[in-house]
């Protein structure tokens, strides 16, 4: 995995040769928003007006922080509106490019054959990670975020008085208090734990990553056996978050990540809730496994140098779920 320093891309970094071999994810570098009045957002500067077609999405099918987009961008209606490319799964040498393959969806903003080329576009001199996903500003010609948890809260509100459909909120103000605390454990312990426990170079790093793990999908299955969604009784931002990692799980993260305890398949209403918003229509076209496995297996050859893509296993999240049977005990 390589990066950008001061704009020109380099094949080395010192990725997870951090302290006592920890893996820590560092954050995102840009921070502008979206807003319906093109007023400065939460964080960064204003001017990024929410208008239809002026937005670009540069996603991975096979990452997890992208996928929570590409969720949003569906289930808003904001496909016509905001455009989308799609990187190649294999991320070598030169990071994510836009080589030909099934499912890579070109840059037609600035042709670029590699995703650096977008990064160095907004700005010439960037010192950082080059990753996805990728908001793109077509009108000023920049990144407005390259942080997935803002980019989602964005597309949830940002347009609703233009394009898409306004009906649909993920994070009411009701709801807010309560998604923020589901999500930072999910956050530390499950997205990024994983993470955490696949690139630890030590095996205290690995085991103390691996013991939260699965304390906090432990904790996450005791509550699922009491409500339908991690927020209570509708599906919030909440759950979107989750579901891209318990989609990965059993296919990659239990071999490649040797997140081995359990399998989703071990837990009765983590599995089931996998399914049932897998199950959400629209959400499964968003769900590519063939990129999901090619990409972990094929492109981290420091977990994998192989680069052997294990064949199984087999799962079906169009299997039929239980979890209607809340919708049932209230009515009764
Ligand atoms: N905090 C970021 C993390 C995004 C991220 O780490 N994406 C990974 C793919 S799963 C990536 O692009 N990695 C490339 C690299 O680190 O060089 C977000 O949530 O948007």
């Amino acid at each position: 995995m390589g990066q950008l320093i001061e704009g020109v891309w380099t094949d080395e970094r010192q990725d997870a040769k951090t302290s006592g071999g920890r893996f820590v994810r560092k954050d995102s570098s840009f921070r502008n928003w979206v807003t319906a009045d093109g007023g400065a957002g939460p964080s960064g500067e204003g001017g990024f007006k929410a208008e239809p077609g002026r937005y670009h999405l540069y996603v991975s099918l096979a990452c997890p922080w992208a996928h929570r987009t590409l969720i949003f961008r569906k289930l808003k209606a904001l496909e016509d509106a905001v455009s989308l490319s799609v990187v190649h799964y294999h991320m070598a040498e030169n990071g994510w490019t836009f080589a030909d393959g099934p499912g890579v969806i070109p840059d037609p903003n600035l042709g670029a054959d590699y995703l650096h080329q977008v990064y160095t576009a907004a700005d010439p001199t960037y010192t950082g990670r080059v990753t996805v996903p990728v908001l793109w500003d077509k009108e000023r010609k920049t990144i407005v975020s390259n942080e997935s948890s803002e980019i989602i809260r964005m597309l949830n509100s940002a347009f609703d008085g233009v394009v898409g459909d306004p009906t649909v909120d993920f994070c009411p103000e009701a709801f807010r208090a309560e998604i923020d605390a589901v999500n930072e454990p999910i956050y530390e312990h499950i997205n990024n734990g994983v993470y955490k426990c696949g690139f630890a170079t030590s095996q205290e790093a690995y085991e103390t990553a691996f013991a939260a793990l699965f304390a906090e999908l432990d904790r996450i299955e005791d509550r699922l056996d009491r409500q339908r969604y991690l927020a209570g009784d509708r599906i919030t931002e909440a759950d979107w978050r989750l579901l891209p990692t318990l989609l990965r799980f059993d296919p990659v993260y239990v071999g490649h990540f040797k997140c081995n305890l359990r399998r989703i398949a071990d837990y009765p209403n983590l599995s089931n809730y996998t399914r049932e918003l897998y199950q959400v229509p629209g959400v499964a076209e968003t769900v590519d496994l063939f990129h999901i496995k090619r990409h972990y297996y094929g492109s981290h050859r420091t977990v994998n140098p192989t680069g052997i893509v294990p064949v199984g296993p087999e799962i079906d999240y169009a299997a039929p779920h239980d979890r209607d049977r809340f919708a049932k005990e209230a009515a009764e």
